[in-house]
This record gives structure tokens, C-alpha cells and sequence, in this order.
């Protein structure tokens, strides 16, 4: 290892740094300052990439959980030769550019997730690892390797202190995901304060406790880092690593080195002098030395050679394994059959059960359709019935296992799927209670934002869950996700209609969807036929029953209260048409010819009926309209009982209507 040149690098990369974070006069020097060293380590030297080929499947996956220190990221990916250039670096956090304020995936080359709010990259660390175990599993031969990455993830006191870390790093030591390497940089300050005014624990102890291999070292000693990667990479021993790195918060500015103040750009105002103290001219910002860019030229050309290498292997495999190639390419391109429908049975006209049975018998059908599709749970597969039968567990001894046991780690179970999802190479999904959506909240918000297909199965969806109460008995969570940006919600009517949300989510590749499922019987409505109510799912929105005179009156509902505007409606005579609307977001992406036959402008007179809060109801039901909702918690009883108590009944539409 050249440790002259990767100590210039380090400091240059510095500068690229001081320099970002004060064009803009925003952003975090403390840690792409304190973590230079590692830095140099990682792209100079220990992780395996490739720049011009950034989705390399075998490549080393990079987090930085620590979002905010995004110009740690930026300057490394240009110094050592992604597409990332020296105008984007200085573009740093500027409207439009390669390069804002935190990560944010799909918008950088060699960004692997979107990071910021603390802990989400550990948990989507987790993942990638998770799916790396189990690509190893699923496609290497005895005679071709194709896939043995390391996934590594730079971390500070910030992420470990958040629960979604932890959950992730008890699922990560108890699953052996030995793949996994966390650089933590510690450097015992946070934003506010020096960190031993919030944690007192024992970093070493801690992992060891969650079964990891722990080891401290000097965050800025080049051998010392580079030792520990090494090690940490050879050790196949079945424990996940971490490499407890003691570095100085923004070295190389001395006015803030060490403290809170070298944490953001406090120290952007000291940078003349640190720049010189660094050896950097004076008359050149953004300063890349020559040396720097022919190392760095001559690290692409030799990653260049090794990428080609694995491409051959990769070939080679491909020309054996025909039918595992074919898998992996439908995995990687998000291709799902076109007749995925067709391929779930329909139900039998006279079925009535809760959504979440449909969903167990669909989530099966499509699993047989889709090898791609794994499925976990948070201690709930008995209820959430979204287990793959004949699919195995997931653990250490079973990689292939398509059932992970997330243990009761809501929060981390999404950022997991999340993870799972970046890496793209199979479709992620996990269940909950719906009650329990606020805990994955952060997880689901970063899965819309990132544009990754997670599926989400939430089931016991509203106050028919019965005695348990309002505590289980989500009203505001349905809505509460509706707001989210690119989050798909949907809520299905019936048991065809579940079948058509489980095609909506697996056809879906440019954002999460989330299903929402009941714990309570609901019939089916067989007034059309199966293909057009999984049909109308995909719209989000569609007649479920015409109205066989005049149009006087639209009667709206999604799930297990759809059932009560059908009965309501064939009780209120000709002019009533039924919609039924499981998916706001695919009926609004509809053109508008497709919405006003649907629910033409004409008719004013619209009653939605859903059990929980009615506040997104006003836009489809107008002004002149009635949402039927419940606006407040839930009530301890059978679910028939609170439902009736709180109005959610066939004679409360039709005493609406009247
Ligand atoms: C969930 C979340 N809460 C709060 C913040 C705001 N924030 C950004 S960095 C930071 C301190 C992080 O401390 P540490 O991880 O030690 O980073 P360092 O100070 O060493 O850069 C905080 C509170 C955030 N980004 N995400």
C-alpha cells in the first residue's frame, strides 16, 4: 500500500471538502475531515469497484449511514474516478446538481442509498448484506463465483444511537451475516454536544453482545485501517464486523478539531489556514495533485482488468447455468411476468374471509411466479399469513430461505427491505400489524423518496380488529400513509381485489407500495367479473357496481367497508353507482378521461364510507358530499360491535343518502 500518496490523497480530499461546504456555506465538514484516512483506505486500496461500471454485481457495496458527512462520498467518488466530476463537486448542494445535500440514490453514480436521517443506512447495510448472502447462495456454482462482495458502511455515534440501528445489528449478529463490515467513526461528538453527555456505553462490548467481532483502532493510521479491512474481510467466521475507528472530528482545521464545532460548517470560516496546514495551494481551490489523479488513473485501470476478469467468469456461467442467468437478469431488470394475474386462481364465488387469507393464498401464487420474491415478518406471520410455504427460513445455515424472521424490529425490518431493495436483485417484502406502520415510518418515507419497490403488508387494518382495541385498532395510519410522496396505499374490497393489489405491487418498480389487509371476514363482490376487479385495482379506481338508471348518486369505499355501499346501493334504487377506490395514487395517475367516467364532475351527490379519519375523503367527495369516517380512537369490543358503534354500516350510507 502507497501510504504517501493515500496520505495526500486524504488531505486533498480535505481541501475538496473545505472548499464544497464553503461555496455554498452549508453542509458538514466534521466528518469527511475526520474520516480522510479511511476514505483513503477504502477507495485507495481495500474495497473492490469499479467506476465506470457502478452496478457491477460483484462489486463492494458502499453506505455512508452518516448521510450528513455526503462530501466524505462526493469527494471520493470523483477522486477516484466515478462520474462524478470536479464541476459537480463544486456544485455541492446547488439546485439540479449530482450532488445534494445528503445521498440520495439514483441521483449519483456509487450511491448506494439515500442517507441522512440517522441509522437508515445500518439498517439498509443489513440488507444489502442479507441480499448478498443469499445471491452467493442462489447463483454461485462449484465452478463459478459470481458474487462474493463485502458490504461496508461508515457510521458515527449518531447512527448507533438510533433504535432502527439497533434492531438491524441484533437481526445482522444473530443472522451470521459475516459480509458485512461497519467502519465506526468514532469520534465521540455529535452535533449538539461531546457524545458523553448521551451514551456511556462500551462500543466493543455492545457489538460483541450482538455477536460481532469488535476491534478498535486509529481512525487515521493508513496501515492500521487498512489491516483491519483486511482481516475483517478474510474472517468467514460467521459474525459481522466492526472496526471502531477513534478519529478527530474535522482534523485539519485546529480551531474546531475535536469538538462540536467541527461538526458542521462552523469551521468553513477557518479554511485559509487549515488548507495551508495542509499543504494545499493557496491559489487553487478544489485542488486534485497530480500524483493524486495517476494513482487513482492507475487504480481504474487495474479495476478495469478485474471487472473484466469477473465478466468472463460471469459469462462463462451464464453459457452453463442458462437458466439461473435468466433468474438473476429478471431480478436485476425488476421484470415480473406480464401475466402475473392469471397465474393466482381465482376464489370461489361463495369465499368470505379476511384479506389478509386472500393475501396468504395470493402471496403464494405469486411466489411460484416470481423466484425473485422474498417475504419476512416482525414476529406475526401467524396473523400477517404472508409466510411462503415450502420456502424455507432465512438464517445463517439457510440463505435461500425466502422467509426472514425480523423478530419484533418494525423499524428495522423496512430499512432492511430497504436495503434488500437497493440492491435490487430480489423483491423485498415485510408485515406488520397496520397499527405499527408509525414505527416504519422513517423506513417508508426513504422507500417512496428512493423510488424502491418495497411491498409493505400491513393487515388488521382498522377498528374490525376487535378486543384487542384502540391501541391495535389503526384510524389515522391508512391516511397517514397516503400522504406520502410516492408511496402507493392500497386498500382492497375483497379477495379478487387482493389478488389484483399483489399484482399492483409486483408490477410496480419505481416506488414502494404498501397493502393494507383486514383481520375480519369480508365477502366477495361478485357483481363483476374477477378480471375486471383485479383490473380495477391496477387503475386504483373503477365502477364497482353501475347504476342502472340516471346518475343521482356515487357511493365510494375502499376495503372491508366497500361491502356496505354495495348493499346500501342495491337498497337505494336505480340512479347509485358504487366506485370502488383500494388506490388513490394509481386512480390519480389515470388520464382524465379515465377519472371522469368514473367519477363524473356532474354528480355531486357522493358518499365515501371508510373506517378511519376523513379528512383526504373531501377532494372525490366534494363539498356537497359526506364522508362517512371515524374521526376518533377505536373502542375495546368484537369488531362487528365497534363497527356498528362507530358507523360503519350498510344503514349509516343509506341513511346518508337520504
Ligand atoms: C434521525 C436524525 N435525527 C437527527 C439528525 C440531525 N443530525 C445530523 S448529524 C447529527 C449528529 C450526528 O452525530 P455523529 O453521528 O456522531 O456525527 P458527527 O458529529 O461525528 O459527524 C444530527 C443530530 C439526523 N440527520 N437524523
Amino acid at each position: 500500500m502507497n501510504t504517501t500518496i493515500l496520505a495526500q490523497a486524504a488531505n486533498e480530499a480535505r481541501g475538496l471538502s473545505m472548499d464544497a461546504v464553503h461555496a455554498c456555506n452549508s453542509g458538514h465538514l466534521g466528518l469527511p475531515l475526520g474520516c480522510a484516512e479511511i476514505g483513503a483506505v477504502l477507495f485507495g486500496e481495500s474495497m473492490r469497484y469499479h467506476p465506470d461500471a457502478p452496478k457491477w454485481l460483484n462489486r463492494d457495496r458502499f453506505v455512508l449511514s452518516a448521510g450528513h458527512g455526503s462530501m466524505f462520498l462526493y469527494g471520493w467518488l470523483h477522486l477516484s474516478g466515478y462520474a462524478v466530476s470536479r464541476n459537480d463537486v463544486k456544485h455541492f448542494r446547488a439546485l439540479h446538481s449530482i450532488t445534494p445535500g445528503h445521498p440520495e440514490f439514483h441521483e449519483t453514480p456509487g450511491v448506494e442509498a439515500t442517507t441522512g436521517p440517522l441509522g437508515q443506512g445500518i439498517g439498509n447495510a443489513v440488507g444489502y448484506a442479507l441480499s448478498g448472502k443469499r445471491a452467493a447462495a442462489r447463483f454461485n456454482t462449484a465452478e463459478h463465483t459470481i458474487f462474493d462482495q463485502h458490504i461496508f458502511c461508515l457510521h458515527g455515534d449518531g447512527c448507533l444511537q438510533e433504535g432502527v440501528a439497533k434492531e438491524a445489528i441484533a437481526f445482522a449478529g444473530h443472522n451470521g451475516l459475516d459480509n458485512l463490515i461497519f467502519i465506526y467513526d468514532s469520534n465521540d461528538v455529535t452535533l449538539d454536544a461531546m457524545a458523553v453527555l448521551t451514551q456511556g456505553e462500551d462500543a466493543e462490548e455492545y457489538f460483541r453482545s450482538q455477536r460481532w467481532d469488535a476491534v478498535t483502532i486509529d481512525g487515521h493510521d493508513l496501515d492500521a485501517i487498512a489491516k483491519a479491512i483486511e482481516k475483517a474481510k478474510g474472517d468467514k467466521n460467521g459474525h459481522p464486523k466492526v472496526i471502531i475507528a477513534k478519529t478527530l472530528i474535522a482534523k485539519g482545521i485546529p480551531e474546531v478539531a475535536g469538538t462540536a464545532k467541527g461538526h458542521g460548517e462552523g469551521g468553513a470560516k477557518f479554511i485559509d489556514a487549515a488548507r495551508a496546514g495542509l499543504g494545499l495551494p493557496a491559489d487553487e481551490h478544489f485542488f486534485v495533485s497530480k500524483q493524486t489523479e495517476d494513482f487513482f488513473s492507475e487504480k481504474k485501470a487495474a479495476s478495469a482488468k478485474a471487472f473484466d476478469a469477473w465478466q468472463k467468469t460471469y459469462d462463462a456461467w451464464a453459457k452453463a447455468n442458462p437458466e439461473l442467468a435468466a433468474e438473476l437478469t429478471a431480478g436485476v431488470a425488476h421484470t415480473t411476468p406480464v401475466d402475473l394475474s392469471s397465474k393466482i386462481p381465482a376464489f370461489a364465488s361463495d369465499y368470505k374471509d379476511a384479506t389478509r387469507s386472500a393475501g396468504s393464498t395470493v402471496i403464494n401464487a405469486v411466489a411460484k411466479a416470481i423466484p425473485q420474491l422474498i417475504t419476512g415478518s416482525a414476529d406475526l406471520f401467524g396473523s400477517t399469513k404472508n409466510y411462503i410455504k415450502d420456502g424455507g427460513d432465512f438464517s445463517q445455515g439457510n440463505p435461500l430461505g425466502r422467509n426472514i424472521w425480523f423478530g419484533i424490529r418494525e423499524h428495522g425490518m423496512a430499512a432492511i427491505c430497504n436495503g434488500i431493495a437497493y440492491d435490487g436483485l430480489f423483491r423485498a417484502s415485510g408485515a406488520t400489524f397496520l397499527a405499527f406502520a408509525d414505527y416504519m415510518r422513517g423506513s417508508i418515507r426513504l422507500a417512496a423518496l428512493s423510488h424502491i419497490p418495497v411491498t409493505f403488508i400491513f393487515t388488521h387494518d382498522s377498528v374490525g380488529v376487535g378486543e384487542d382495541g384502540p391501541t391495535h385498532q389503526p384510524v389515522e395510519t391508512v391516511s397517514g400513509l397516503r400522504v406520502i410522496p410516492n408511496l402507493d396505499v392500497i386498500r382492497p374490497g375483497d379477495a379478487e381485489e387482493t389478488a389484483g393489489a399483489f399484482v399492483a405491487a409486483m408490477l410496480r418498480t419505481d416506488g414502494p407500495t404498501a397493502l393494507i389487509l383486514t383481520r375480519q371476514a369480508i365477502p366477495l363482490m361478485n357483481e363483476l367479473s374477477v378480471e375486471e376487479r383485479r383490473d380495477g385495482v391496477l387503475r386504483g379506481g373503477y365502477i364497482a357496481r353501475k347504476e342502472t338508471g340516471a346518475l343521482t348518486t356515487i357511493l365510494i369505499g375502499t376495503g372491508s367497508e366497500l361491502q356496505h355501499a354495495m348493499a346500501a346501493a342495491a337498497e337505494l334504487g336505480d340512479g347509485v353507482r358504487v366506485v370502488s377506490l383500494p388506490c388513490f395514487e394509481r386512480f390519480e395517475r389515470q388520464g382524465a378521461d379515465y377519472k371522469e367516467s368514473v367519477l363524473p364532475k356532474s354528480c355531486t351527490r357522493r358518499i365515501s364510507i371508510e373506517a378511519g379519519v376523513t379528512d383526504l375523503w373531501w377532494k372525490y367527495v366534494g363539498t356537497e358530499g359526506k364522508a362517512l369516517g371515524i374521526d376518533r380512537f377505536g373502542i375495546s369490543a368484537p369488531g362487528d360491535v365497534v363497527m356498528k358503534e362507530l358507523g360503519m354500516t350498510k344503514d349509516h350510507v343509506i341513511a346518508a343518502a337520504k
